[in-house]
């Protein structure tokens, strides 16, 4: 039997799996699981304890020896990096995308780039951390003599001493040129970037170097969501995805990018997939809502389960508030409940008090967010949809699943669970040779679509969604 590591890094939890091909398909078995938070650090930002991740991922490497893995391949959330100096070491921390000191970068970056060209260059979302505001925001002479490493590039340097660019991970920075795929000159200097701060590009599948031990590191789909989109369990065009975890990623996949002015109005981005394909999509806060809600009434000794939450929830009237699951205001850590309180009181709606109440605003506001997404995707790109796939932690969530199902007025197939680690495992399998197509995993469940989808629609307008 033929045996991958997959280590796959998740914004609240990070895990070390093996996948091993059997008949066509991929077992994957949970081998280390450790939580990857990141931390507030008195007056240094918000950060993520990089030692911390690469100490767990070394032991989680060791723990997978015995079944004599063909390789390592290694995906992680977006935009994050580190800064390598020219001996190879890390210089300061990874800040995480949810510290505030992109403020005020995009309106710097608009002084030297018009929105127009910047969207036409790479067919990114707007969303405030994308790396060029995070280098934008370093200190001055900060980037000198610097290679700017993403994070899973970073860690495939700690494992094999190589520095370079996965492509997936790539297009997330607003750096890289969505049509060809190569990193933007251009945008480079007009960012005031020095010139040989981005280190050379790399393809999944392409050979990184020898881990410790001797096993070969192979760069996968290392944006977790090029990871979890690879193993969408779809054939033909007419489907479209959520990828749903701390985030969701809602949208579709396409042959080449939309970079249209409707596309750039629609905040959509265009992130590169494997085999050049596209992810054409929207991101939303996702389970993030949830899970920093459920953060909130823990500290405060309520014996909340999440279960019991969700069924409670459920038993809540319908459609009472909605709130934008778009809003910036969502993004940095902290009291969730309140400020959904407090955007139901801006908008004019009642507002959500007990747990089971916030819990019914975030599912259905996610179940709109997800709908409106794959409805605008499927408008700007032309394509009718006959399916939607909800992959990641979110297939574990059966009142967002169902609520998502009848909010587009489409079946939901949720599965898989572990769509990165099993995206990041097949594009080992198929570089070895063993596999050549995504295996076609069971779906958890079919959601059918049930209820009146116009009430969805009125409760999408309270939030401005068309
Ligand atoms: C999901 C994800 C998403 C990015 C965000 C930073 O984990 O990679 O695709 O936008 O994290």
């Amino acid at each position: 039997m033929t045996a991958f590591v997959a280590v796959d890094l998740g914004a609240t939890s990070g895990r070390v799996m093996l996948g091993r091909v059997r008949e066509g398909t991929i077992d994957l078995t949970e081998i280390r699981r450790f939580p990857t938070g990141p931390r507030e650090r008195p007056g240094g930002g918000l950060r993520w304890d990089f030692e911390e991740l690469s100490g767990e991922v070394l032991a989680g490497l060791r723990e997978c020896e015995s079944a004599e893995p063909v390789s390592i391949g290694i995906d992680s959330w977006a935009v994050d990096y580190g800064l390598v100096d020219s001996d190879g070491r890390l210089d300061g921390d990874v800040r995480s995308y949810r510290d505030p000191r992109t403020e005020g970068m995009a309106r710097r970056l608009r002084e030297r780039v018009d929105d127009e060209t910047l969207y036409g260059i790479t067919g990114l979302q707007y969303l405030p951390f994308n790396t060029i505001y995070q280098l934008l925001s370093e200190p001055e002479g900060r980037l000198e003599h610097r290679t700017m490493l993403l994070l899973p590039d970073l860690l495939a340097h700690r494992l094999t001493g190589e520095l370079g660019a996965e492509v997936t991970n790539a297009s997330t920075t607003a750096l890289l040129d969505a049509t060809t795929r190569t990193w933007s000159a251009e945008l480079v200097a007009k960012a005031g970037l020095p010139p040989g701060l981005l280190p050379p590009l790399r393809q999944p599948g392409e050979r990184i170097g020898t881990a410790p031990g001797g096993v070969p590191v192979l760069a996968v789909a290392s944006h977790d969501t090029a990871s979890a989109v690879a193993a969408v369990p779809a054939s033909g065009d007419r489907f479209g995805y959520v990828s749903c975890g701390t985030w969701s990623l809602a949208g579709l996949v396409l042959p080449a990018p939309v970079l249209s002015p409707q596309a750039r109005a629609a905040n959509f981005t265009n992130e590169a997939g494997i085999d050049g394909t596209v992810r054409f999509l929207r991101n939303t806060m996702g389970l993030w809502l949830l899970s920093e809600s459920m953060k909130v009434w823990r500290a405060h000794g309520r014996d909340t389960r999440l279960d019991d939450v969700l069924t409670a929830a459920m038993r809540e009237p319908a459609f009472r508030s909605i709130v934008d699951a778009d809003d910036p205001v969502f993004l940095p850590p902290g009291d969730m409940p309140a400020r959904i309180a407090q955007a139901c009181r801006d908008s004019g709606q009642p507002v959500p008090e007990t747990p089971p109440q916030v819990v019914r605003t975030i599912l259905e506001s996610l179940a709109l967010a997800h709908a409106n997404s794959l409805r605008t995707a499927a408008g700007l790109a032309d394509r009718e949809l006959d399916v939607v796939h909800l992959v990641g932690g979110g297939a574990l969530n059966e009142p967002l699943c169902r609520l998502t199902a009848d909010a587009c007025g489409l079946p939901v197939l949720a599965g898989p669970v572990e769509a990165s680690a099993l995206g990041n495992a097949f594009v080992q399998a198929r570089a070895a040779g063993v596999l050549e197509e995504v295996p076609a995993s069971t779906p958890l469940a079919r959601y059918e679509p049930e209820g009146d989808p116009m009430a969805w629609r009125r409760a999408g307008e309270r939030v401005g969604q068309a």
